[in-house]
């Protein structure tokens, strides 16, 4: 056993009398441990509070579990006593201040799932204490700070008394801008919105996280900063279909998209750079638009644009998987029978993750045509079940080394994720057929041999 699972079993350690925390953040995933340290950094003693019951023992042991946050920084701040993190909620009666970092997932009806917010919200209730500041940075629909966490919190008494907002207690929204893998943006250097149901709930939100980061913007209301999150993420989504729906055009019209886009790009202003490839993933850009249209249907407002970007984008894997098959019949394959090795399954490069990972879908779809696929993909050693995702039968869940038979034994592989340690050129020169769907080779021109999006 190793000694985390070990210590699993052994009852959490109770906070030192010595420990002062200033601030609780709630939920250390991705968003809650960087955030933490950036307090940390800033001179505040923060406590992390989390249901996982590894993670107090991982804080203590000076351990991450987040790739950005190397271990070294949570020990150092658990040696100066300004970091500690414990499943018991009550402690953020300590802090003068509660952040709410928790996942917003959507249900399988692609509805937004606030349950985790509203069970941490409910579990901080009872511990309020009077002036202090609780603050939401889940991506969420606008309202939700209003409707679901000021009622959970004016109600939430241990004694049963009403609290009002911005005078008992103070409550607003700041939405997470982390992006994980950014070597140039981080917690701290990336500007924070922030909005409270009242101007003392701002003017002490904006305080709060003036400590820890370069920059705050403060808007008039939580709805503002909530909906200015959804927007950010829109803007991608939309653009991102847009370019789809553009590489599906020049496929009919036979002209490179990735030319026009490229040539387009030389435009100083006016103009952002988005380019195609084989579907939406990770937990931020296919998801979050689809929180402001099932709140926009509140108010008899369908939006047009999030809802058929969602349509382009959904349909991408499908698109490739044609453009496969139209590359295996010019080689005079047929789809079933097919030896097909996928590199890449991470939904960007460079990183871990593949939830929500259009090449995941892919893989479903090849599997369904009787394709034998196989994947290579040096951030994923193996596609494990879970955040909705379906891994492919085995063995093609387990990654295979990118070697010359495997290469050679494809009768096409398909380019899905641009990870940049990978020898595309001896990729190119080992495989019969190479089909790209990233531009991984944007100086090869088409050929039999080489097909693109
Ligand atoms: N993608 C394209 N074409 C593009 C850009 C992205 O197909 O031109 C695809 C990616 O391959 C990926 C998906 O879209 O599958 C999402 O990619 P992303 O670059 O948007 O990366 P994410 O999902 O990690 O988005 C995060 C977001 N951060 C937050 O929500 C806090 C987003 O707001 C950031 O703008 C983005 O990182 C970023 O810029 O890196």
């Amino acid at each position: 056993m190793t000694a985390t699972t070990a210590s699993h079993s052994l009852p959490e350690e109770p906070l030192p009398e010595s420990f002062r925390p200033e601030v609780a953040i709630v939920g250390l995933g991705y968003v809650g441990l960087p955030l933490a340290m950036t307090f940390a950094d800033g001179g505040a003693t923060v406590l992390g509070v989390d249901v996982d019951p590894s993670k107090p023992i991982d804080v203590r042991e000076g351990r991450s579990w987040i790739e950005d946050v190397p271990s070294s920084d949570v020990a150092a701040h658990v040696e100066a006593g300004r970091f500690l993190a414990t499943t018991d909620v009550s402690h953020i009666a300590l802090c003068d201040a509660v952040i709410i970092a928790v996942p917003t997932p959507l249900n399988r009806n692609r509805e937004p799932d606030l349950g985790m917010v509203e069970a941490a919200t409910r579990s901080i209730a009872p511990y309020l204490q009077p002036g202090q500041l609780v603050v939401l940075e889940s991506t969420t629909w606008p309202g939700t700070t209003r409707e679901i966490l000021e009622p959970l919190l004016a109600n939430g008494a241990a004694d049963g008394t009403k609290r009002e907002v911005g005078v008992d207690f103070h409550l607003a929204y700041s939405p997470e801008r982390v992006d994980p893998g950014n070597a140039t943006w981080n917690t701290k250097n990336t500007p924070k919105v922030v909005g409270g149901m009242t101007d003392a709930c701002t003017d002490k939100a904006v305080a709060l996280y003036e400590r820890a980061v370069d920059s705050v913007h403060r808007v008039s209301a939580p709805e503002a900063a909530e909906l200015e999150k959804l927007f950010e993420n829109i803007f991608r989504n939309v653009n991102i279909a847009l370019v789809n729906e553009l590489a599906m055009l020049c496929e009919r019209m036979d002209i490179d998209v990735w030319e026009v886009i490229d040539a387009a790009a030389t435009k100083p202003f006016g103009f952002m750079k988005f380019t195609p490839g084989p579907g939406l993933g990770g937990h931020c850009i296919p998801i979050d638009p689809f929180y402001l249209s099932w709140k926009a249907r509140e108010y008899d407002f369908s939006t047009e644009f999030i809802e058929l970007a969602g349509k382009i984008n959904t349909n991408m894997p499908y698109h490739c998987v044609r453009l496969l098959r139209n590359a295996l019949d010019a080689h005079g394959k047929a789809m079933r029978g097919a030896r097909v090795l996928v590199i890449g399954v991470a939904y960007k490069k460079d990183i871990t993750d593949y939830r929500e990972s259009s090449a995941i879908k892919i893989l479903e779809l090849l599997q369904k045509r009787g394709v034998e696929v196989v994947y290579h993909d040096p951030f994923v050693p193996e596609i494990q079940a879970g955040h909705g995702v379906e891994p492919p039968a085995a063995p093609a869940n387990i990654s295979v080394e990118l070697t010359p038979e495997e290469l050679d034994r494809a009768d096409a592989v398909m380019v899905l994720t641009d990870h940049s340690g990978i020898d595309w050129q001896h990729v190119l020169d080992s495989s019969p057929l190479v089909v790209d769907f990233r531009n991984v080779y944007a100086g090869t021109p088409r050929s039999n041999q080489l097909w693109k999006l």
